[in-house]
């Protein structure tokens, strides 16, 4: 069983695996840790992580970046109508109405699904970890921002599966992060003690994040999050793209916004000032030669020039560390760290604004990059069987409070009950009790459209099946479960058809509760709405109950025993958003198509290598070290010979099939051979003599 932790960022992403010696964060093929969340499609192929941005100026229009919030969103969304203009590639409207990429693949025209997109990017971050395991990777533990929506997650879980990852956990950044600080603390307060409340902040490239955890020995709590989703490094970047477009129209006559490589490299460069500038309070140049028409471009910019051309985003700092404080009910010196993440946080205003904001220093004792993927590792070693890892629960929060709806036609009117209140503990289950004569149908939404980063409040509907009324026409009771699992997610998980035995009294009151322990808050245990029964059931913070599990009426003690027949109910849900179960399997599929294709047009592209490698290092080592080895005729004939090879790769031989250079390459090597052969006997006789003479 693997432990693997993956950062998926809107920019970055960072591995993090457990080995005998601990958690460790990982390096991609190009010895770097970070793999840019990039994927670029081709004709032949497709490259993924660092060898796709290198692709962005030449392959652009396929080239995609940037894709972790359409997630789970609408084609028709504002967010992503907004983002379509700037985006070098194409997006699609899908039938189902979500978000689809638009891009030549294999010299057709593709529409990918953005969780295909995202599976692509996975199976890139599968291969790296599996490289450094040295062993398959499957399970996993994936971050994932704390305002991702039912929606959101969903897509991402799909995702994972598309990719062939079996994700344990969808672990919100800031939790991930609060796993990484608190785990190794020796000196936390015990359960009987005040909690250590802890503030962590992480502004990465698209999205500012900030929650507080109150720890105690063995424990952490999420008390709340708040969040500004549309507040990132990449806010910054754009300022300065946008005032170097003005300048370089001004000053050079050129019309940037309407070439869109123009304003990929300018972002590149905007980007890399913005992270000199956090650095440097001096005047700091921008150049950028044959930017456009043949045009060398040149501007520069100081910090506080930038942070005057911030100011608005600078400015939204504040909001999120406002809202997570009132909701948390703490005061400012209840408050033990600050703890910052994400690469914009070493924006040195960003920190001034957090630092003032709490009166106190940020602490930056956490890898800044890192932390969120190792985090996610340790939820992983946490839930393995595989490893031995201190005892550590996680109380995560529901981020936006959830409310289901139902009717009923004989029933006037229409019921509702909130379910999931903002800041609810998670992962949580409840039952509730209804008392129903026909099959009906729960909606649930958010219920504070105004707090959701998208405007469709839907999460699903939940049909229960098959309820009768009891033999004597009364109504039945009908127990449904709802939870809020440990990705995040919410569903109406199961139901079920409670019916009284024959010949008991009227009187004997059915089981009223179950019997499960409660770990929830005791005030919360039972509530009346409308007639309905809310039970709170248990909250077991990192493992699963098995869905289906029956309680044992007996085990309750207090309670009379009474014979109840419980009857399981089907449910059919309709997810919003969801992308088709039969589609995803097709899906699932096609990744491992693409994947075949990718490897078979490396093994052609290595193929082809060899041949040129093998035409160069003969070349050379004819004028030099073989020359003694054959005769001029022979030397010119297989010179020429590689002449022709060596053109005919740059014409015909360009593009062909694997076993054509095979081919190839047997063909130079019948004349190569032997002189290299003749070369290597040479050069092993002394040594065969030395060894003579040692034996003798
Ligand atoms: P998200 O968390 O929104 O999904 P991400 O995880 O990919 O995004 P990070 O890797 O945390 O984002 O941060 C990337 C951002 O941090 C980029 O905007 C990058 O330019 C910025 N950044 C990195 N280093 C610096 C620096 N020294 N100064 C300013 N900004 C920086
Ligand atoms: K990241
Ligand atoms: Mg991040």
């Amino acid at each position: 069983m693997s432990v693997v932790g993956i950062d998926v960022g809107f920019q970055n992403c960072y591995i993090a695996v457990a080995r005998s010696g601990g958690i460790e964060t990982i390096a991609n093929e190009y010895s770097d840790r970070c793999t840019p969340a990039w994927v670029s499609l081709a004709s032949k192929n497709r490259t993924i992580g660092n060898a796709a941005k290198g692709q962005i100026i030449t392959n652009f229009k396929n080239t995609v970046h940037g894709f972790k919030k359409f997630h789970g969103r609408a084609f028709d969304d504002p967010y992503v109508q907004g983002e379509k203009p700037k985006l070098p590639y194409s997006l699609h409207k899908l039938a189902s109405g979500n978000t689809g990429i638009k891009v030549r693949y294999l010299d057709e025209d593709k529409v990918f699904t953005i969780e295909q997109v995202t599976a692509m990017l996975l199976t890139k971050l599968k291969e790296t970890s599996e490289s450094a395991l040295k062993k398959p990777v499957v399970d996993c533990v994936i971050s994932v921002p704390s305002f991702f929506t039912d929606a959101e997650r969903r897509s991402v879980m799909d995702a994972t599966q598309i990719a062939g990852l079996n994700c344990l956990r969808l672990i919100n950044d800031t939790t991930a992060v609060a796993l990484a600080y608190g785990i190794y603390k020796q000196d936390l307060p015990t359960p009987e003690e005040k909690p250590r409340n802890v503030v962590f902040v992480d502004l990465g490239h698209s999205s500012f994040q900030v929650s507080i955890s109150a720890f105690n020995k063995g424990k952490l709590k999420v008390l709340a999050t708040a969040f500004d989703p549309y507040l990132g490094g990449r806010n910054f970047d754009e300022a300065l793209v946008d005032n170097f477009c003005e300048e370089f129209k001004a000053r050079y006559k050129l019309n940037v916004r309407e070439n869109p490589r123009a304003i990929l490299r300018l972002s590149q460069e905007c980007e890399k000032l913005k992270k000199l500038m956090s650095a440097n309070c001096s005047d700091l140049p921008i150049n950028i030669e044959c930017f456009m028409n043949d045009i060398d471009v040149t501007g520069k910019m100081n910090r506080v020039q930038f942070e005057e051309l911030c100011a608005p985003f600078l400015m939204r700092v504040e909001a999120p560390l406002k809202a997570v404080m009132e909701q948390s009910k703490l005061s400012r010196d209840e408050i033990y760290a600050v703890e910052v993440v994400g690469g914009a946080t070493r924006i040195p205003s960003i920190k001034e604004r957090i630092s003032k904001f709490f009166g106190k220093d940020v602490s930056t004792t956490l890898n800044a990059d890192e932390a969120v993927a190792r985090g996610c590792a340790l939820q992983c070693a946490i839930m393995s069987p595989a490893f031995k890892v201190r005892e550590f629960s996680i109380t995560d929060v529901v981020p936006f409070p959830i409310t289901l709806r139902w009717k009923s036609p004989t029933e006037d009117g229409v019921g509702e009950c909130e379910v999931y209140s903002k800041n609810h503990a998670a992962p949580f289950s409840k039952v509730i009790t209804f008392h129903k004569k026909e099959p009906f149908d729960l909606e649930a939404f958010y219920s504070l459209p105004q707090e959701l980063p998208y405007p469709d409040i839907r999460i699903g509907c939940f049909s229960v099946q098959n309820v009768v009324p009891q033999p004597d026409g009364e109504s039945s009771k009908v127990k449904v479960k709802v939870r809020v699992n440990v990705h995040g997610i919410f569903s109406v998980s199961s139901a079920s058809l409670i019916e009284k035995q024959k010949g008991e009294g009227e009187d004997v009151q059915m089981d009223m509760e179950p019997t499960v322990q409660n770990e929830g808050r005791p005030e919360d245990q039972v509530r009346e709405i409308g007639g309905v029964e809310l039970i709170y059931l248990f909250n077991l913070p990192t493992k699963e109950r098995v869905p289906g599990e029956k309680q044992d009426p007996a085990a309750g003690g207090s309670k009379p025993k009474v014979k109840v027949k419980s009857t399981d109910l089907p449910i059919l849900a309709n997810i919003i958003r969801q992308l088709d179960r039969g589609v995803l399997n097709d899906f699932v599929e096609y990744e491992s198509q693409m994947i075949v294709q990718d490897k078979l047009e490396k093994e052609r592209n290595d193929a082809k290598n060899a041949v040129e490698e093998y035409v160069y290092d003969l070349r050379d080592k004819l004028c030099g070290i073989y020359e003694k080895y054959t005769t001029e005729e022979d030397s010119n004939r297989l010179t020429m010979m590689l002449e022709d090879t060596e053109n005919w790769l740059y014409e015909e031989g360009e593009d062909q099939a694997k076993q054509v250079y095979v081919d190839k390459l047997e063909d130079l090597k019948r004349f190569g051979q032997p002189i290299q052969d003749r070369h290597r006997e040479q050069e092993d006789r002394p040594r065969a003599f030395e060894e003579m003479g040692k034996k003798i």
